[in-house]
């Protein structure tokens, strides 16, 4: 291992080099116990006769079975299920003036990182579609030690204080007594919370927004949540809210399509992330950051210290400082994606926390968290968590302990060991805390500047396409609906009212109830009586703008591409090769994936006499599982009517919105009155053909509506926007 020398920075391979100290491979090799007995015979148990009872003595099978007895370890208590890959940071943008931290030092530098997508709620098994926040956990490897960001896809959190996470988790959790539903917040323990706590409204909105159904893990952002500082060589801090910004832009599913894929392929979002970095499609972010002088501490009609809030990107614009990619799939999931330990308290010189009281909670149970699930304080040294800088220090033993620490000195300050190993100066790359002054009284209580719970809320709501607020609107009548505790959707409804009535009213219709005149007082009986610290809502900021960076339609970030998109085409036999290829080729030259789906799996002929493979059948495979479908010519194609696989298949890509593409008779498959309005007239522009886009454009149109995501004015058509 190499001293760390912040002028030598880690390579991806340095981690791929300390990971493969430990990797074993049985290609070649005997059988054997794990005190390295070769076994002759793996499949017989040691008996008493041919017929008789196993023996005590087989310590071959004892081994074996009690290995496999112990191998599961407690699943995180939340963000259970996730997938994560290896790849590199890269700096673009070097911020020495505002961060002495050695990774972001140079341009070009770049840093190991392992990084770990999650949804929050359910278990380890359940779907990657629930209606979710989803976790972003990114570790750097660097030559200064470990830097972990542990953010969401949502820049905000539902409460302000750490003191109430394990409420919040206990609510959303499947309910306690019968353990239903899994992988849900759409239930009464949830909705009861949250009904009681204005300040997540903000959150709420996020959470009932297309964000909470990603339609990749890597076409999501990220955020860092807290306000985080950066400090100089100078000593000097500023503020800074740290995002990604996927280079694929951000994009969603819909509820209707989220709940067929969580039946057609709950490992959707695991596979895609698989298979695009097996394709080579490495997945893309860049780092953002919102950098805030301390002298503007207090500039804002909110408080930086509240996680509830965000900076709007109108107030402080961001700086993209760096690039991270994800290249490389992990070799082993539990080594790996189970075992990496997460804590936003492992920070770096150069880094350096708030006092947002939700981070200052975090900061003891990550750590804490992993004692139970990894079992002992040396989680550090299992490789993935193993720092590429060196460590030493004084702590010794403990579980599973795998470091040999030589001699018999364990104890600051020694003369025994020549005062080894020593206390690092600030120059030399010693971490000092932010010299920040506190005097203050020790009070149990929330800032007035915490209060106001409506704002921003009402600023994300009203930054939103009509579109995208009906989808909050649906987000809420299906999550509400499912409560069966009247007073809680009442309580709901009030709450909502607050953030924007119409919002209200419109919830409260498809609830067959009414917004109440006068929203209920959250409950906090006897909470911060005394003190103030009850923190009922008021009011502070009138001052609403809205932000387009809010919207994932309006986004800045909205990136014009199809790279990874998979585009389904649809083949009867006699389907024309000529038509296949033209667009494949199409395709494949933006990245996309041309996907054929035919009645059998195996071959199609087509028209030429010939044949194409075909990789998926139409009983096998869905529309939800394709962002797009393609429609070739082919004489038979029309003949496809009569599958009712293939009519659900066309139907519910109209239904979500999909771009639907056909060349010559393909249209003939679409002449049923769901997608022709009368005669060859289209219903309309998310409809592709080749003769209405003219023959020689008719691939490049198809592949610009594709970049469009969806074609969102069908929900007009369709009635789904009611
Ligand atoms: Fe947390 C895991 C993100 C608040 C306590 N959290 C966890 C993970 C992510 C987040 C991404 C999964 C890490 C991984 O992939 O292994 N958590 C957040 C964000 C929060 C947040 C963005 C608010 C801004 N969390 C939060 C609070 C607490 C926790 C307030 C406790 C007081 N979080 C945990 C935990 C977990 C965890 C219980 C479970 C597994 C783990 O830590 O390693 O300690």
């Amino acid at each position: 291992m190499k001293e760390n020398d912040i002028n030598q920075p880690n390579r991806q391979e340095d981690k791929q080099d300390d990971l493969s100290i430990n990797k074993s491979d049985g290609t070649n090799k005997f059988l054997t116990t794990n005190q390295g007995v070769k076994i002759n015979d793996d499949n017989n148990s040691l008996k008493s006769g041919e017929r008789g009872p196993s023996l005590l003595e087989d310590f071959i099978l004892r081994e074996k079975i009690t290995h496999f007895d112990h191998e599961r370890i407690p699943e995180r208590i939340v963000h259970a299920r996730g997938s994560g890959a290896h790849g590199f940071f890269e700096v673009t943008n070097p911020i020495p003036q505002f961060t002495k931290a050695a990774f972001l030092q140079k341009a070009g530098q770049r840093t190991p990182v392992f990084t770990r997508f999650s949804t929050v709620a359910g278990s380890r098994g359940s779907t990657d579609l629930a209606r979710d926040v989803r976790g972003f956990s990114v570790k750097f490897y660097t030559e200064e030690g470990i830097y972990d960001f542990v953010g969401n896809n949502m820049p905000v959190f539902f409460i302000q204080d750490a003191a109430k996470f394990p409420d919040l988790v206990h609510a959303v959790k499947p309910e306690p007594h019968n353990e239903i539903p899994q992988a849900a917040s759409a239930h009464d323990t949830f909705w009861d919370f949250i009904s009681l706590m204005p300040e997540s409204m903000h959150m709420i909105m996020w959470l009932m927004s297309d964000r909470a159904i990603p339609r990749s893990y890597r076409m999501q952002e990220g955020f860092g949540v807290h306000t985080f500082r950066f400090i100089n060589a100078e000593n000097e801090s500023h503020f800074v809210k740290i995002h990604w910004k996927p280079k694929l832009g951000t994009h969603a599913v819909v509820w209707d399509e989220a709940q067929k894929i969580s039946g057609n392929n709950p490992d959707f979002h695991r596979q895609d992330l698989w298979e695009a970095i097996e394709a080579g499609n490495f997945p893309e972010w860049e780092l953002g950051l919102q950098i805030i002088p301390e002298a503007d501490e207090h500039k804002f009609d909110f408080d930086l210290l509240d996680p509830t809030k965000i900076v709007p990107e109108e107030l402080v614009p961001i700086t993209i400082v760096g690039r991270m990619v994800l290249n490389k799939n992990p070799g082993n999931f539990f080594a790996e994606t189970e075992q990496v330990a997460f804590h936003p308290g492992h920070i770096v010189p150069g880094i350096d926390f708030t006092n947002d009281p939700l981070l200052q909670g975090r900061l003891f149970s990550y750590t804490d968290t992993q004692l139970s699930r990894l079992g002992s304080p040396n989680f550090h040294e299992i490789p993935i968590n193993r720092s590429i800088s060196p460590t030493h220090n004084n702590q010794r033993d403990g579980h599973m302990r795998q470091e040999i620490n030589k001699g018999r000195v364990s104890y600051h300050p020694n003369s025994l060991g020549g005062g080894c190993p020593y206390q690092a100066m600030i120059a030399e790359g010693g971490f000092t805390s932010f010299n920040e002054r506190i005097d203050a009284h020790k009070v149990r209580a929330r800032s007035n500047s915490f209060n106001d719970h409506f704002s921003q809320a009402r600023m994300f709501y009203e930054s939103q396409t009509p579109t995208e607020q009906q989808h909050m609107v649906k987000a809420l009548r299906f999550e509400l609906g499912k409560v069966e505790t009247t007073a809680i959707r009442v309580r709901m409804l009030g709450l909502l009212s607050k953030i924007n009535t119409e919002l209200a009213e419109k919830v409260a219709e498809g609830l067959g109830a009414k917004v109440p005149a006068q929203p209920e007082q959250p409950m906090n009986h006897g909470v911060g009586a005394d003190n103030g610290g009850g923190n009922e809502p008021t009011e502070i900021s009138k001052k609403i703008i809205t932000s387009d960076a809010l919207s994932m339609i309006k986004n800045p970030t909205v990136k014009p591409t199809i790279a990874s998109r998979k585009i389904a085409f649809i083949c009867n036999h006699g389907v024309s090769e000529a038509s296949v290829m033209k667009m494949k080729k199409a395709l494949v030259a933006e990245d996309a994936e041309a996907c054929i789906i035919g009645p059998n799996l195996g071959f199609a002929s087509t028209a030429e006499g010939g044949e194409i493979a075909v990789k998926f059948s139409f009983f096998t495979s869905s529309s939800v599982l394709f962002d797009a479908v393609y429609i070739p010519d082919g004489k038979n194609q029309a003949a496809l009517q009569s599958d009712p696989d293939v009519m659900e298949f066309l139907n519910d890509a109209y239904r979500h919105c999909k771009i639907i593409g056909t060349d010559g008779d393909g249209i003939d498959l679409l002449s049923a009155p769901q997608f022709m309005a009368k005669g060859d007239d289209l219903k309309d522009g998310g409809i592709i053909t080749s003769t209405h886009s003219g023959k020689n454009q008719f691939e490049t149109a198809f592949i610009d509506a594709v970049k469009m995501h969806r074609f969102w004015q069908r929900e007009e058509v369709l009635g789904t926007n009611k």
